[in-house]
């Protein structure tokens, strides 16, 4: 990546080339979640999340990895000049609002990827991420600029209670949820968390390194985001090659792989 904002930073925030990806994932989002959000706030967390993986399921028969690679095609070559491996799937980041700022089952708290994955090449590795719906300033993703040039050592973390009852390989966890969270003790100054504001029809890309966490939602709207990860292929390394694809595997929670879309 060569672009100073994201190297300072740690993120960068890019308008749409092409805005049909958004229209569809929309589409495909209000067709699952047709219900008052009433409905959706009064049931277990548990049921809430088997309806959110549906939709994830339907979110990854459209291959939104393409088709921002295809779209995003004059940006990628700028910054990459190189071919990249897309995670094999997308998660479906849906997340109701909090009933009280105790009620903490719904956020992802302050993470960074390697607090779930050791891989080498997570340094490298990009987060994509896009609201769909119900997003705004009071409930965008968090973000502490520039913590990705922290040192992994440096930042100290402990395993938690696992308050969402998350087990392997069950809705919650396919959803992104870890089963052993950990959460963040020292080592970034939090004083410089920041929403990051996303005009509509923008995109964000953000290092595995950066410190994020999504907060609570104290609007009155479930918020909707989509995120997949990618990772330059000079930066992986163990690619393997099956039936002529490259895959690299990624050992991590949910067996994801990384492939060329
Ligand atoms: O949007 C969210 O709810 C969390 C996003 C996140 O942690 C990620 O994209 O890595
Ligand atoms: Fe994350």
């Amino acid at each position: 990546m060569i672009n100073k904002n994201y190297n300072k930073n740690g993120y960068l925030v890019k308008k749409f080339s092409n805005t049909k990806l958004i229209e569809n994932i929309e589409k495909i989002v209000k067709r699952h979640f047709y219900r008052s959000t009433d409905y959706y706030s009064k049931m277990s967390l548990k049921n809430f999340h088997k309806i959110t993986l549906n939709c994830q399921n339907q979110l990854n028969k459209i291959n939104i990895q393409k088709f921002f690679r295809e779209s995003e095609k004059k940006f990628l070559e700028k910054e990459f000049g190189e071919e990249l491996l897309f995670s094999s799937f997308v998660t479906l980041r849906a997340v109701r609002p909090v009933k009280n700022d105790q009620d903490l089952n719904e956020p992802l708290d302050w993470h960074r990827e390697t607090f779930y994955g050791k891989k080498k090449h997570i340094k490298y590795a990009i987060n994509f991420w896009m609201p769909v719906l119900n997003y705004s300033k009071k409930i965008g993703l968090s973000v502490i600029p520039e913590s990705h040039k922290i040192p992994d050592k440096k930042i100290i973390r402990d395993y938690i209670k696992n308050t969402h009852n998350v087990r392997k390989f069950s809705p919650s966890h396919k959803l992104g949820f870890p089963y052993a969270p950990k959460k963040l003790i020292s080592g970034v100054n939090f004083d410089k968390a920041k929403k990051v504001i996303l005009p509509k029809k923008n995109f964000m890309i953000f290092s595995q390194y950066l410190i994020h966490g999504n907060g609570q939602n104290f609007s009155k709207k479930i918020r909707f985001a989509v995120n997949f990860s990618f990772v330059p292929s000079s930066k992986v390394f163990e690619n393997k090659i099956i039936n002529s694809k490259k895959y690299n595997y990624q050992k991590s929670k949910t067996n994801s792989l990384y492939i060329s879309v």
